[in-house]
């Protein structure tokens, strides 16, 4: 948090899982989204991050807040980026004393009524804990709804490179729906990528600490609404954010 921030009023009601989502630009799908994840489980808690969109993003949320206990907001000014916005929530979250963060996409991409099943693979019962569980679009059974051939190319090379250069034993590193068991945080170096490299670099650290990542298939709907942020700025911070990490698998620094 930094001065200048806007918040959305105490007090936090305690909770365990608290779903973390980035906004930047979002007021056509943000209401939606809200509802969508209060109605997935009574025992959610919600936190938007969102970047000082000018488009009246944040005061939707902040009105959200308003209206519902378990709907919280943060709008973090003079800073933008995917990833330095997930790094503050779940810092925020795991402030907060909860146990466990759900990342996901504000554009309804991602269905929030796929939550309990991404929680449950977290606790499986009579099997091994996960550290991390990705909502996954590469697994049997997941897949990606409306993307034209381009995307499915970008996409594919990047898990690719996630998987056989970063050495990330993932299909769909590049998934920002995800489980989180926040004591994890506790084992890794915090990310460097504040793009949308973070999600690779979040799952190359945990993965090198020994954390546990498990995969449950996704359908995934390309956005509708809204206008995509992975711009050719975007796109170009990333490359160099993934090859940043390539250094620092193969060379050490
Ligand atoms: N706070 C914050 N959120 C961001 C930023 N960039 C993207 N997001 C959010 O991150 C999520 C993913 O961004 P998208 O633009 O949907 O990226 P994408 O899914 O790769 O691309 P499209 O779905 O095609 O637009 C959305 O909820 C965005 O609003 C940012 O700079 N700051
Ligand atoms: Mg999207």
């Amino acid at each position: 948090m930094a001065d200048g921030d806007v918040r959305s009023p105490e007090p936090w009601l305690p909770g365990r899982v608290l779903v973390v989502v980035a906004t930047y630009n979002e007021e056509a799908t943000i209401a939606a989204l809200v509802a969508g994840v209060l109605a997935a489980a009574d025992d959610l808690h919600l936190l938007v991050v969102d970047d000082d969109s000018p488009d009246g993003t944040p005061q939707l949320a902040l009105a959200a807040a308003a209206a519902e206990p378990r709907v919280h907001v943060l709008v973090r000014r003079g800073r933008r980026g995917l990833g330095g916005a997930l790094a503050e929530g779940l810092a925020l979250a795991k402030h907060r004393g909860f146990v466990v963060a759900v990342t996901m996409d504000a554009d309804a991409s991602h269905d929030p009524d796929d939550i309990p099943r991404l929680l449950a693979a977290l606790e499986p019962v009579g099997g091994r804990p996960a550290d991390v569980v990705i909502g996954s679009r590469r697994v049997p059974g997941g897949r990606t709804v409306g993307w034209p051939l381009s995307r499915h190319v970008m996409s594919r090379l990047v898990c690719w490179f996630s998987r056989w250069v970063l050495g990330v034993p993932v299909r769909d590193a590049s998934s920002g729906f995800r489980a989180i068991r926040l004591a994890i945080l506790d084992r890794i170096d915090p990310p460097q990528a504040r793009g949308y490299a973070f999600l690779e670099d979040f799952l190359w650290r945990v993965h090198r600490a020994g954390g546990r990542i498990v995969e449950v298939p996704i359908t995934f709907h390309d956005r509708t609404r809204g206008a995509s942020k992975a711009d050719f700025a975007e796109k170009r911070r990333s490359l160099g954010e993934l090859l940043m990490l390539a250094r620092l698998t193969w060379l050490g620094r």
